[in-house]
């Protein structure tokens, strides 16, 4: 059975404001439960609260409401710190306001969601106590800015909330990104390769190959699903040869030996890339393997919290096949989750896994960061390939990042004279085991 859709794949709608206004009353009010404590205490919401839900017609959506931006003291600074990594996961803002209390304050928070290209809708609440400025509701229609009346605790207002909520959900909607539906036409065939390594959840496949598996049938192509042992096999069976063949990156070597060079061949990491990061760029990042030197810092970034396994392919192979081709020692820092270092000035490269569990906002907010610090990101699957002397081969459905590609390869290569293609293959293929 598919499990149900994971956080990555749901809208993320937040809930920002000073404190008391009422923004948790809000979240239990449109999910029609207790899901957030209310109460008349300001400052109640510390951590922010998640809630999933599907919202019809929008679909899967995660609610996020949070602690008030407004908090005071050395705590309140933490609460705020994570709201504001809130907001950098955040695809629609809901700026919740008072009613008749409309201030710099509000101004200012206003603005920072647009900074972070936010589209956002204002709920105006409390207009039981008291009714919303005029001349303010004027300049929302004006600016073309979204608004709602509300009474929160009673549920006045929620369906214009919901409304506002599709109009400006509607266009991401209307235009889902996909996975590889597109990369696979109707009819044809894709191999998906899953190793089941202890990692793996007992008894059950993971999300994002699920969600692979459903994408190809939504889009009438048919799907053989394999462990990488079993691939040879598979291949060798069909009659006709697949469109595409995907594998987890962790036996990408064994899956491109074992794959002919006539066969498109990528990883769920690369594919992951493309749908939650910033593919052309990312591919140029790979390449600035080229440039570490022994000694030099590298930081690898996983966005789930999951536990270490030994042959962890974020604290184990990708060192283990850097250091090899680097020829000397590396220096690993492993972050989980939201713990990622403000200053990465340390780090040459950071290695970030595909980010399966998280919204592509999230990811993009960690993408920008990173360029604007002037360090290069990349991710598991394209520095394993580029390592392994494939990447050329993993990039060729993806013709501008493979464009990219050479171009970064022909830039590296022109100035230091640094290893050509055919040596980089040869000599990375030893990498393997
Ligand atoms: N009269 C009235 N009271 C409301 C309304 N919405 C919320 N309240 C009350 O306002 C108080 C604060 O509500 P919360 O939902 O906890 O506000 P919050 O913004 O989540 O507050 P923090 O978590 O402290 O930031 C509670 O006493 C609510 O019952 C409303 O529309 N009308
Ligand atoms: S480490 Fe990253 S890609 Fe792997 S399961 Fe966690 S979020 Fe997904
Ligand atoms: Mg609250």
């Amino acid at each position: 059975m598919l499990r149900a859709t994971s956080k990555g794949f749901r809208l993320h709608i937040g809930f920002f404001g000073r404190r008391n206004v009422g923004k948790s009353s809000l979240l239990n009010a449109i999910t029609q439960q207790k899901v957030s404590i209310v109460s008349e205490v300001a400052g109640t919401t510390t951590d922010p609260v998640e809630k999933p839900m599907e919202l019809l017609p929008i679909g899967p959506v995660l609610f996020v409401d949070t602690a008030g931006v407004d908090d005071v003291g050395a705590l309140g600074a933490q609460r705020i710190a994570k709201t504001r990594q809130a907001i950098g996961r955040t695809d629609i803002g809901v700026l919740v306001a008072e009613a008749g209390m409309w201030t710099e304050f509000e101004e200012q928070l206003l603005a920072e969601l647009r900074a972070h290209k936010i589209p956002v809708i204002v709920a105006l609440n409390k207009v039981d106590l008291c009714r919303p400025d005029v001349d303010l509701l004027i300049r929302f229609e004006q600016e073309g800015l979204p608004y709602a009346k509300l009474v929160a605790t009673t549920g006045d207002g929620m369906d214009t909330l919901r409304a506002r909520l599709w109009d400006v959900a509607q266009p991401e909607v209307d235009q889902p990104q996909v996975l590889l539906r597109d990369l696979v036409g109707p009819d044809k065939t894709a191999v998906l390769v899953m190793p089941f390594d202890k990692e793996a959840p007992k008894g059950r496949i993971k999300q994002l190959q699920a969600q692979s598996i459903r994408e190809l049938l939504d889009g009438e192509a048919s799907c053989v699903v394999v462990k990488d042992t079993g691939l040879e096999r598979a291949l060798g069976n069909m009659k006709v040869p697949p469109c595409l063949v995907v594998t987890d990156a962790q036996v990408f070597d064994e899956v491109a030996r074992v794959t002919p060079n006539s066969i498109p061949l990528t990883a769920f990491s690369i594919l992951l890339s493309r749908l939650k990061g910033d593919l052309v760029a990312q591919t140029k990042a790979a390449v600035a393997v080229d440039e570490l030197k022994p000694g030099d810092r590298i930081l690898v970034a996983e966005s789930c919290t999951h536990h270490p396994i030994e042959e962890d392919i974020g604290r184990v192979k990708i060192p283990r096949w850097l250091k090899k081709y680097v020829g000397g020692e590396l220096e690993f820092t492993t972050v989980k989750g939201r713990d990622f270092p403000e200053d990465l000035s340390p780090y040459k490269l950071v290695i970030h896994c595909g980010a399966c569990m998280w919204n592509r906002k999230e990811m993009m907010t960690r993408i920008r960061e990173c360029h604007r610090q002037g360090v290069p990101i990349t991710n598991y699957g394209l520095v394993i390939a580029y390592a392994l002397g494939i990447l050329e081969r993993a990039l060729e459905p993806f013709p501008e990042a493979l464009a990219a590609y050479k171009e970064a390869r022909r830039e590296h290569l022109a100035p230091s004279g640094l290893k050509s293609e055919p040596d980089v293959k040869a000599e990375s293929m030893s990498l393997v085991g």
